[in-house]
């Protein structure tokens, strides 16, 4: 297939102010029935043929103003030449019949456990019905749905129903991508939400019957966000209905339809029986972030899929803002850090690195990225950080204002904060169009007095980009006392060329330099230290990211002296360091919990790769192993101590006090366990009242290769809860030893109760052998292998989650030789099977490089 360029855009030829449309709903033979209502496009060329996009469709009649029409579909849609068409515009009516049931790719139209629900983004519509697919194309949408089923929802506000029917209305525009229906037996959880201007809303939560004691967190949830985008953005919710509807097979994580959006059931379904703090904390945050998507996404879309980021790098930057003021801003900045590290810098230094706003793609599915959420997500806060946080809201109104309905670009977005921040920021633009981490080296000079910092910035090539230009980096800068007192408060320097030197005198004394304060920017930051510095940092520095990042530094320094040195110990200040911070009950237990988690297997691959090193998987498990011994021998009392002493009384409250509290005691029950043979583990576990813990002290235990009774244990109790099965199978995976992780994932998959169909359970047993980096790298390559033979037989069912779940190889080419030439292996062997997906065949080819 061919590739899409940016530089092709072309505006559309038509477009679309109505569209009608009628399911006759059906497994095997769902009718779509279509009328359209075209006009020329001013802003094109007149004289062109009409282009529909439709793909797996039984195109049963065809009519242009009522004369019918012998269309001929090819494979990717149908065309009507301009000769057989009227000039100012024409109603397109079509009758087209589509089999839900036998739709395994989980786009378009499809069934899961016996409900009718959709999947149009990014190219799915095109699976309902013959249309200009393209998000540039808006229009309003009434929808007609017959079936017998009890439930049927669309976008919009319900119009009228009765037995066997129901019809809906969307009075916003918008393009096809945001089409949703649902048609099931289904429960609601009911409740409303007054508007900032008085309107009532109705908010329902669609779920399975048995599944309606575990919507309520989601409902509260979204209530805080309807009143939070009220608060902060000026935004309020413009229907007079929200549905939201728990699905069971879900490609992604949940969809921002119009007024009716759909979510994997993970994401909505929580109790504190079942679900874990970070689950709820998901869900919280996908509810947000599906609701921000109102404005960010729906009223104002894009123009085409490169600018994807416009609208998910900015709603995921909404998400993150909305958590840090429901939760804590220092804790959920570390943690947005450390998911951006673990999977955007990892994406950024392989062969899948690509731009923010890619300049071609052969699949869109395959560009949902981290880059163009999370690193678009930095973009945004960068700005926020350059132009201050009053001109930042400046932009946003009137973005909002002169956006309205409209399908852009990021040149739009640009512009808004050119003029609402008063400055050019043509060199920051160069952020979406160049891929690739930067890295900045610090130096410094101590001088008379006179202290001197100098900053260099170097980003290296990626596929299809040898040569980068110098970005706009803004760097947070403060000074710190030898005594732990600031000595200068934060300032934020722009790093525009290649170097920047900046000059301090009259210092009373050599500072310690705290770089990068909050993560400024998304870079790779260079800065040699003491290792007493860095402890001074951690336990003064006034800057909360930079006192975890000292932390964080230290451990991989140290880590990187173990592996390297084959050294089976940490040094003695690292665990003092560590002492400290345990015993400091001033700080925030999640704080805490986050420093004493050493760094994972995947950070250390990629900083001793960064380092010029080649990692080696065995030796990382086995050293931060050892490391781990060493520091829980080092200090049982105080891990012992914090466990009993951050019991939370309960009842379960999922706010951010108690979640934190049970962190730092999973945490210190998981380090404590390789000191006491898991005794504390085993007994949280069984003393446990919540998910967190029972999971938490499960997990401790499998990774010192006990926990096998508690497993069984876990089994029989949740059986039939299909989310926590998956946590039983995940969680096997994730922590076993490496000689056992292939053949344990191997046995799972041969398990009743592996439907690798689900794209939850599919992630839950082999993603999980992916996300346990010393078993899946066996150097015999049968993680590779078994790895493989799976991907190529999900791509011939749902290639969209098989092409996603082959990143899983992206980091192939740091490895050493042996362990590379498996992997190209496997990688050819995929690409040289008959039949493959497009999207599967695009990931492996850029794979392959
Ligand atoms: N905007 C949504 C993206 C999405 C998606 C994309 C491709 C295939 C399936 C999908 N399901 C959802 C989700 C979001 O970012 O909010
Ligand atoms: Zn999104």
């Amino acid at each position: 297939p061919q590739p899409v360029f940016l530089a092709d855009y072309q505006p559309p030829p038509f477009l679309v102010d109505t569209v009608a449309l009628t399911f006759r709903l059906h497994p095997g033979r769902t009718q779509v029935l279509s009328e359209i209502r075209f006009r020329p496009n001013p802003a094109a060329t007149p004289g062109h043929d009409l282009r529909l996009d439709g793909e797996g469709l039984r195109l049963l009649s065809a009519s242009i103003d009522g004369k019918s029409l012998m269309a001929q579909p090819d494979a990717t849609g149908l065309t009507i030449p301009a000769a057989d068409l009227p000039e100012d515009g024409f109603l397109w009516q079509a009758e087209v019949e589509i089999a839900p049931e036998g739709n395994t790719a989980l786009e378009g139209l499809y069934m899961s456990g016996g409900m009718y629900c959709t999947q149009c983004e990014a190219e799915g519509f095109r699976k309902i019905t013959y249309y200009p697919d393209r998000p540039d194309v808006m229009a309003r949408f009434r929808v007609r749905i017959e079936s017998d089923l009890p439930v049927l929802l669309s976008n919009g506000n319900p119009v009228d129903s009765g037995p066997g029917w129901a019809e809906w209305d969307d009075p916003h525009p918008k393009p096809a991508y945001l089409f949703a229906l649902v048609g099931g037996d289904l429960v609601a959880t009911t409740d409303s939400f007054t508007t900032m201007d008085g309107r009532n809303v109705t908010l329902n939560i669609w779920v399975r019957h048995g599944d309606e004691g575990k919507t309520a967190y989601a409902m509260d949830a979204l209530k805080r966000s309807m009143a939070w985008d009220e608060q902060v953005y000026g935004r309020a919710y413009d229907l007079d209905i929200f549905n939201i509807v728990a699905v069971d097979d879900f490609n992604m994580g949940a969809m921002e339809n119009k007024g009716l959006n759909i979510f994997n059931s993970r994401y909505v379904l929580a109790t504190p029986e079942t679900a874990t703090d970070a689950d709820f904390a998901s869900i919280e945050r996908i509810i947000a972030h599906e609701y921000f998507h109102n404005w960010t996404g729906n009223r104002i879309t894009c123009r085409d899929w490169f600018q994807l980021s416009l609208k998910e790098g900015l709603t995921v930057f909404r998400d993150q803002q909305f958590m840090g003021d429901m939760r804590s801003h220092a804790v959920k900045r570390i943690e947005d850090v450390l998911t951006l590290r673990a999977r955007q810098f990892r994406e950024d230094a392989g062969p899948l690195a690509h731009p923010v706003r890619p300049e071609s793609y052969v699949e869109i599915n395959n560009f949902y990225t981290a880059t163009v959420y999370e690193k678009g997500a930095e973009l945004i806060r960068m700005l926020r950080l350059l132009v201050g946080e009053d001109r930042y809201r400046a932009a946003l109104d009137l973005y909002f204002i002169r956006h309205d309905g409209q399908a852009c670009t990021i040149e739009d977005w640009i512009s808004v904060f050119e003029e609402a921040g008063g400055r050019d920021l043509s060199q920051f633009k160069r952020w979406y169009g160049q891929a690739g981490t930067p890295r900045i080296d610090v130096t410094e000079d101590w001088q008379d007095g006179r202290y001197t910092l100098t900053l260099r910035q170097h980003t290296a090539p990626t596929p299809g980009q040898p040569l980068k230009e110098p970005l706009l980096i803004p760097v947070a800068l403060g000074l710190m006392g030898t005594d732990g007192r600031e000595i200068l408060p934060t300032q934020v320097l722009e790093l525009d060329s290649p170097t920047l030197r900046v000059t301090f005198d009259d210092l009373p004394e050599r500072p310690v330099a705290s770089v990068l304060r909050g993560f400024s920017a998304p870079v790779i930051l260079h800065h040699k230290l003491q290792s007493d510095e860095r402890a001074l940092l951690l336990a003064h520095d006034t800057d909360p990211f930079n006192r975890f990042e000292a932390g964080r530094s230290l451990a991989r320094e140290n880590l990187h002296a173990m592996v390297l040195q084959q050294t089976t110990a940490p040094d003695q200040n690292f665990i003092d360091a560590l002492r400290v911070l345990l015993r400091d009950d001033t700080l925030d237990p999640a704080f805490r919990a986050l420093v004493l988690r050493l760094p994972e297997q995947d950070d250390l691959a990629a900083s001793l790769h960064e380092a010029g090193h080649t990692p080696d998987p065995d030796m990382i498990y086995d050293m931060r192993r050892a490391a781990q011994t060493a520091i829980a021998r080092a200090l049982e009392p105080d891990l012992a101590r914090i466990a009993q002493q951050m019991e939370t009384p309960g009842p379960y409250d999922p706010a951010a006090r108690d979640a934190g509290r049970r962190a730092l005691r999973v945490q210190a029950v998981t380090i404590l366990a390789h000191a006491d043979g898991g005794t504390a583990a085993a007994a949280l576990f069984q003393s446990a009242y919540n998910m967190t813990e029972q999971m938490g002290a499960w997990a401790a235990l499998l990774a010192i290769g006990a926990g096998e009774q508690e497993g069984a244990e876990f089994y029989r109790h949740w059986a039939q809860d299909r989310l926590v099965l998956d946590k039983w199978f995940m969680a096997q995976i994730l922590h076993a030893s490496p000689d056992h992780a292939v053949p344990l994932t191997d046995e799972l998959s041969r398990h009743a109760r592996f439907d690798w169909k689900n794209p939850n359970r599919f992630r839950a047993v082999i993603g999980a052998l992916g996300a346990n980096p010393a078993g899946f790298h066996r150097s015999n390559g049968t993680g590779y292998q078994l790895v493989a033979d799976w991907l190529l037989r999900l791509d011939g069912v749902n290639p969209q989650a098989a092409a996603r779940n082959s990143a899983v190889f992206e980091t192939w080419r740091r490895l050493d030789t042996n362990r590379q030439s498996l992997i190209r292996a496997e990688l050819q062997r995929i690409a040289g099977n008959p039949g493959l997906s497009r999207d599967m065949a695009e990931m492996v080819a850029r794979m392959l490089g």
